[in-house]
């Protein structure tokens, strides 16, 4: 399967030569002695130690001293002091399932692997240790080349003094990219039959590859993802995720984790075997060089950060492929809490920008649901999408409505029960529904004597006051509302209801009781027992009024009418 080996080795071996400044190379594994195994036991990982000692020093008296100087998270968003003293090949914890350590796989089956490494004005100390545990936990056998893409990082030696580690190819942007643009670069210039993405503060964990290798092998048009554990930003230590969490979004399209449904959970019963997941988190997965290319790689006109792991998951799910998780095969990533570096036109607008991109070719007439959560994303400009959906319509994909109903139902479209979403309008004005009070306090005194009345019970009876206010961004829960089939008007699980003791519109647990109902009237919201109309007339409060033609304080719009968009 793969000839090339050979010729690897000597390629290698001259370029470990040129280390010597500040890397002491185990000579043991790189003395151009071929590893007679064929079966790699995970447990092992390939060749361990290939440094026996680094002397990093050199490199990283390099760096930004400026990092040592002041606030140690002001460079690099985590604590770049603690990890500038760690060493690149310090040990790690085997964080995989004690099962994990005993599957063997057959190295000679798997594809060969290219890791791509695209980064920004990273901190040397954790970039050279993304290397070094790449170097020192993959089967040399199986990992074709490291391809380290500098993203115009300030200085150029960051990356150029690392050219010389065994296998790592470096490509230098000269102008700012972006991850998207610099991994299809990075991948351009690979040459393994598979290419791993990483980001640049990673460490990679014991038996990392084969089980990624392994699923690929299975089903070659899946994007394989390790199960992401935590590097401490403050501390550095590293700590095993907890419970078993797959990718997924919000109608934001903002990445979030996300427990397996219950149907999912009860048929894992191994925890050595993959599951599915509807999204990557970004950074981290395997896939084969034929379906990246297939798959039109990244779209180029992603900006810096974001949305490009959608892009790529929607992409794999809707035109035939699959998105799975290996769980016996960990990498730890530090994890920070706002980005180091700059955007050139802005977080919030590239941000914005992109995920526009993803919305505009695979989320059909469901992108609505995204402008109603981010409505100033209609005011972003978002350039030429004609060549995705030309590629979309090439590959012949799945809409999105299939995604929904096949790969993501737990995601919740509202077009369920739903007639109409989103914020209920009156021109700028919106209804909006106050937070209910916090279950540990107090239930607190209760507006009315016919409380109970509205048909719910329980001390903790979440009810909360109904407003008119000026309409938001939409980001926030309080402006969201629902129309059911059976008319209710919904907050989350709570909703609008008139007491037959008042005029004001209040938000209940929802009873499906008649205080609860409502029906539509042209653009007017009737409230069937009382008879009133949803008024605006004396704001800010919400109130039911007798019911009058064409009386503007009773208009109602909701932002997305549900009623033309498909059935799930
Ligand atoms: C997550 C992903 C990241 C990416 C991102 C969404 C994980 C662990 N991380 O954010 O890979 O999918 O979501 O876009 O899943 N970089 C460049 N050029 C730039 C900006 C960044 O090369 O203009 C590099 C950067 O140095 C890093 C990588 O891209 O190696 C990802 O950036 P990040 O670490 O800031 O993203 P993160 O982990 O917050
Ligand atoms: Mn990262």
């Amino acid at each position: 399967m793969r000839p090339r080996r050979a010729l690897r080795l000597v390629a290698l071996t001259a370029a470990a030569t040129t280390l010597a400044a500040f890397v002491v190379l185990n000579a043991s594994v790189h003395s151009g002695v071929r590893r007679q195994r064929k079966k790699v036991s995970s447990g092992v990982g390939g060749a361990r130690n290939a440094f026996s000692g680094v002397d990093a020093a050199g490199y990283l008296s390099g760096g930004r001293t400026r990092d040592r100087e002041h606030d140690p998270y002001a460079q690099h968003a985590f604590n770049v002091r603690v990890a500038n003293s760690l060493q690149p090949d310090r040990p790690i914890p085997d964080t995989r399932h004690p099962r994990c350590r005993g599957l063997d796989f057959d190295e000679e089956e798997l594809n060969t692997l290219s890791v791509v490494v695209t980064f920004h004005n990273e901190a040397r100390s954790t970039l050279l240790r993304t290397l070094v545990s790449i170097l020192n936990r993959t089967p040399q056998d199986l990992l074709e080349d490291i391809v380290l893409v500098d993203d115009a990082s300030d200085d150029p030696s960051d990356g150029l003094l690392l050219a010389g580690l065994p296998k790592v190819r470096l490509v230098r942007n000269e102008q700012r990219q972006g991850l998207a643009r610099s991994r299809v670069r990075g991948a351009d210039s690979s040459k393994g039959e598979a290419i791993f993405f990483l980001d640049s503060h990673c460490e990679v964990n014991q038996g990392w590859a084969t089980p990624l290798l392994d699923t690929l092998r299975q089903n070659p048009r899946s994007l394989v993802c390790p199960v992401i554990d935590v590097i401490d930003q403050d501390t550095f230590d590293y700590r095993a995720s907890g419970s078993v969490l797959k990718g997924g979004f919000d109608w934001g399209l903002h990445f979030r984790w996300v427990p397996l449904t219950e149907e999912e959970a009860a048929t894992r019963t191994d925890p050595t075997s993959v599951y599915r997941s509807p999204v990557v988190a970004g950074g981290l997965f395997l896939i084969a060089r034929e379906w990246w290319e297939d798959l039109g790689k990244y779209d180029p006109g992603l900006e810096v950060w974001g949305a490009e792991n959608l892009e790529m998951s929607l992409k794999a799910w809707q035109c035939g492929g699959s998105v799975e998780v290996a769980p016996c095969s960990r990498v730890g990533h530090v994890f920070r809490r706002r980005h180091p570096y700059t955007f050139p036109d802005g977080n919030a607008n590239t941000y914005l920008r992109n995920s526009r991109r993803v919305a505009e070719v695979w989320l059909d007439e469901f992108s609505h649901f995204f402008y109603e959560t981010r409505p100033s994303a209609l005011q972003q400009t978002y350039g030429d999408i004609s060549g995705r959906k030309a590629l979309r319509e090439r590959l012949g994909c799945q809409g999105f409505s299939w995604y929904l109903k096949n790969i993501y139902p737990d995601l919740g479209a509202p077009s369920k029960h739903d007639l109409a979403y989103g914020q209920l309008q009156q021109g700028n004005l919106c209804l909006q529904g106050a937070e209910p009070p916090k279950p540990h306090k107090k239930a607190q005194k209760r507006p009315h004597q016919g409380d109970k009345q509205a048909g719910h019970s329980g001390g903790e009876a979440a009810s909360a006051t109904v407003t008119v206010q000026e309409c938001t961004s939409g980001e926030g829960a309080g402006q969201r509302w629902g129309l059911t089939q059976e008319g209710s008007v919904t907050q989350g699980e709570r909703c609008l209801t008139v007491l037959t003791s008042g005029k004001r519109v209040l938000l209940y647990p929802c009873a499906a009781g008649p205080r609860q109902r409502w029906q539509r009237q042209g653009r007017r919201l009737q409230h069937i027992a009382s008879g009133l109309c949803l008024d605006s007339t004396n704001a800010p409060d919400a109130q039911a009024l007798p019911c009058r033609d064409a009386l503007y304080s009773q208009q109602w719009d909701f932002s997305v009418e549900l009623q033309a968009l498909p059935t799930l």
